[in-house]
């Protein structure tokens, strides 16, 4: 190298490094150019590189180790700047994205609308990365995105017909969501984009609620589905794209979370676009009060992946970095971050003054001009007659939107969902569960076999003799077992199977070990993958140390795989609260909001064992509480056949509805919770387990989960009369005629008590007595702990105490 070509290597070096500290990003003038002695050159040199790297785009890329992808970056960025090959195409839609704000601003004033004018450039932006897209494979495109700019998106790249934006703003049809549905900005939308080279992308743009960011895994596990369902080439196929607001991107904890999921084993989607839509403020909060770091992105810097920034106004620059954060997710599988800078035009929405708060911003806002205007002088084009044409377009469009007579519905569901049903339950909806013991049987030599050269760890070696000796029928089955057997019978029967969560592999308690690992080389080895040659695929998979953000992936996967029994598992049920806004905003309402269904099963492991104020209650009352018009099912399996049947129904059958089930943690073990093959030979699961033991009692206690047991082991000391003790295992829907029955057999009682060891504002104890007194009246009484704070207390001997009062106390006994 002579001295010429290492000068300027060196110089360039540091603009690679430190060139967008001092880009041109901002139309604004916002983001000041940093100092840095690293860009102090002058020169021919200096001027290249600025030129490069420091002008309307600012890329960081050399926090990436891998030289390969550093090398990419830099050639993309440093060869000729190609001009767009069809401006005409970016002036139209820069005229459509602007034409469309101003048209509903003037036509419906003083309605919310989350304008995205000031960012406008995202719409050519996401047809370029689209277009790229499609050249080189995808054939299906999922987005999110929050409010701002989503009706904008939804007609000019999702392509639904503006009559049914329209639509939607004139309001019609509002019988046919009282009480229910969801506003415009928030439901979902498909459609078709058509590339320049005449590909079709089926663009699916994910229902999502007010709270930011909660949409971003969902529409992750969405992507993993589709692409799972097509196999080979499904990452190029299929290409996942989420927006952000600058706020939130840098706020919300659960943006962190599902960066990390990006390389991960069972979560990867071949790298996903984001672009941070950014017009720095948050509602009325300015940059340095919403984030520490220079740029809102810093935090995806925690991945080793391309952030680019691009200054909104130059329309140009924003197309070319869209191509190459196309291109380079696809060439590597990796993530890119796409920083676009613009500002926000109005108010938060339109009925907010932004001049009180950011009076000097506005001042300027107010006389800048619109990008299209911008781009067009910049161009020597003519924006008129983009601008009649789709003005004549909306016009139709508002006319045709005001005559609908029913609320449009903006999506196409994928066939596969045909087959199943939401909606209240119904009893023809059930199906038998059951499995012969001959099958049992086979199933339990394919799930203790392991290859011969396996070495095995003693104490699993031990684990599988167990499991083979239940599933022969000579000892009584435990959780571990029954599970292992459902999910092996339910593969076998070709229902794919998908479980994560912490630690799901072996499982919390050392109950499930689904993955065998050898003790010499850890190879791996899944006895559920091996039971048949045409059998379903079997996916267990330790999950990230999150809530929020794997519950929503997992539900987004169930969304797109209606066919999988999808399972998310807490540590213990309690963390599920981490994850609060995924089951409150998806899993619980989405059929409520937007017509959408999900078989999701949450299982949460429960129970009071003096382990302290956590770990012990996964909050059956804040479920209880969530349940409405058999939107979900709450129930919490009294034995291992009982959870067998559960999980089973939940996949065979073709009512659709999330099932939140309490799981065991000591009662895995527990000898009055095992079962004999005997009760898998039984058609189905249970609403309520009599106890066939004391029909004569006078007293019926009725519980749900470890407690009952923990009773029936009591009483076997007591003498004389002896109550009966009645589990409710499904709480919702409410089995109030199976209760009915149940309660008739038991002729001679005089009481009935409902027994929890939850304290009394917790449990289900608010929600199922006034439902158990509709059926016993006032002879009702409930043993509980004392309302408390918390759920349980830190000290395990306190536990105790309060257990054998509780126990004394429901069983009646004078001691
Ligand atoms: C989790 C959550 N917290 C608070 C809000 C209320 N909220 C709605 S929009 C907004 C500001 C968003 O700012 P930004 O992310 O920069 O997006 P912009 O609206 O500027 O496009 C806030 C705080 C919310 N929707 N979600």
């Amino acid at each position: 190298m002579n001295v010429e070509s290492e000068k300027l290597e060196r110089v360039m070096d540091s603009f690679r490094r430190w060139g967008y500290l001092q880009a041109n990003l901002d139309p604004l003038d916002h983001f000041k150019p940093l100092p840095h002695p690293d860009l102090d050159a002058t020169g021919e040199e200096a001027d290249v590189a600025r030129r490069i790297y420091s002008g309307t785009i600012g890329v960081e890329f050399m926090h990436i180790a891998d030289p390969e992808r550093r090398h990419w970056i830099q050639e993309h960025m440093e060869s000729r700047e190609d001009q767009p090959t069809d401006r005409a195409r970016i002036l139209d839609q820069l005229v459509r994205a602007d034409v469309f704000e101003q048209t509903i601003h003037s036509r419906y004033i003083g309605t919310k609308r989350y304008s995205l004018e000031g960012n406008t450039a995202l719409i050519p932006l996401l047809d370029e990365i689209l277009d790229t897209a499609a050249e080189q494979g995808a054939e299906q495109a999922v987005l999110a995105m929050s409010h701002r700019g989503r009706l904008n998106v939804i007609i000019n790249v999702v392509n639904r017909p503006a009559a049914e934006i329209f639509a939607g703003f004139e309001d019609v049809d509002p019988r046919s969501v009282l009480g229910g549905g969801d506003v415009k900005y928030h439901i979902g939308a498909t459609g078709i984009y058509t590339a320049a080279n005449g590909g079709q992308v089926r663009m699916h743009m994910v229902s999502n609620p007010s709270h930011l960011e909660a949409v971003n895994p969902v529409a992750m596990g969405r992507t993993r589905a589709k692409q799972t369902r097509i196999g080979r080439d499904g990452k190029l196929r299929v290409v996942p794209i989420t927006m952000h607001g600058d706020t939130a991107f840098a706020g919300q904890g659960i943006t962190a979370e599902t960066l990390n999921l990006a390389n991960l084993r069972g979560y990867t989607v071949g790298g996903t676009v984001h672009i941070i839509v950014n017009n720095l403020i948050g509602f009325t909060t300015n940059p340095n009060e919403g984030y520490s770091s220079r740029f809102s992105s810093d935090l995806a810097k925690r991945l080793p992946i391309p952030i680019f920034h691009v200054n909104g106004e130059d329309a140009d620059a924003v197309v070319r970095v869209g191509r190459m954060a196309m291109e380079y997710r696809n060439e590597f599988g990796s993530d890119v971050v796409i920083d676009l800078i613009g500002f926000r035009r109005h108010g938060h929405s339109e009925v907010d003054d932004p001049t009180i708060t950011q009076p000097i911003r506005y001042r300027k806002i107010k006389d800048h001009p619109l990008l299209y205007e911008i781009y067009a002088q910049h161009t020597g084009q003519d924006a008129k007659p983009h601008i009649q044409k789709f003005v004549a377009e909306l016009d139709a469009a508002q006319v045709a939107g005001k005559s609908m007579a029913k609320k449009p519905v903006m999506r196409q569901l994928p066939s596969y969902w045909a087959p199943f049903h939401g909606g209240e339950y119904k009893p023809e909806y059930e199906v038998d569960t059951g499995l012969s013991a001959e099958r049992i049987r086979e199933l339990t030599d394919g799930l203790v076999k392991y290859p011969a050269d396996f070495n095995i760890h003693p104490k699993v070696q031990k684990l599988l003799e167990q499991r083979h000796d239940m599933g022969y029928g000579k000892r009584p089955l435990d959780f571990g077992m029954a599970e292992a057997l459902a999910f092996g019978s339910l593969a076998t029967q070709g229902v794919p199977l998908r479980l994560s969560g912490q630690d799901s592999r072996r499982g919390t308690f050392n109950q499930r070990h689904s993955v065998l690992i050898d003790i010499v080389d850890e190879r791996e080895y899944v006895p559920l993958c091996h039971l048949a040659a045409n059998q379903a695929r079997v996916e267990i998979y330790n999950s990230e140390l999150s809530e929020a953000a794997v519950m929503g992936f997992e539900y987004g996967y169930s969304r797109d795989f209606p066919e999988t029994l999808v399972m998310w598992e807490a540590q213990f049920g309690d963390f599920a609260n981490g994850a609060q806004i995924i089951i409150d905003q998806f899993v619980v309402a989405g059929e409520d909001k937007w017509d959408l269904l999900t078989g999701l099963v949450l299982l949460l492991p429960h129970g009071h064992e003096g382990q302290g104020p956590e770990h012990s209650s996964a909050r059956i009352e804040r479920y209880l509480q969530l349940c409405a018009r058999d939107n979900m099912q709450v129930v919490q399996p009294s034995t291992a056949a009982q959870y067998f049947h559960l999980l089973r129904r939940q996949a065979l059958r073709k009512w659709r509805t999330p099932l939140i089930t309490f799981t065991p943690k000591s009662m895995l073990r527990h000898p009055e919770a095992m079962s004999p093959v005997s009760e898998l030979e039984r058609p189905r699961w249970q609403n309520v387990i009599p106890d066939e033991s004391e029909l004569d009692a006078k007293r019926v206690l009725i519980c749900s989960g470890k407690i009952g047991h923990e009773l029936r082991m009591e009483r076997k000391k007591m003498q004389g009369q002896k109550p009966a003790i009645l589990m409710l295992d499904q709480m919702y829907p409410f089995p109030e005629e199976d209760l009915r029955q149940t309660f008739a057999r038991y002729k001679n009682a005089t009481e009935f008590i409902w027994v929890q060891e939850e304290p009394a504002n917790m449990g289900a104890l608010s929600f199922v007595v006034p439902r158990l007194k509709r059926i016993i009246g006032s002879k009702l009484r409930s043993v509980k702990r004392a309302a408390n704070a918390t759920p349980a207390t830190g000290s395990g001997k306190a536990h105790e105490l309060e257990q054998k009062t509780l126990i004394t106390l429901a069983l009646g006994k004078s001691d």
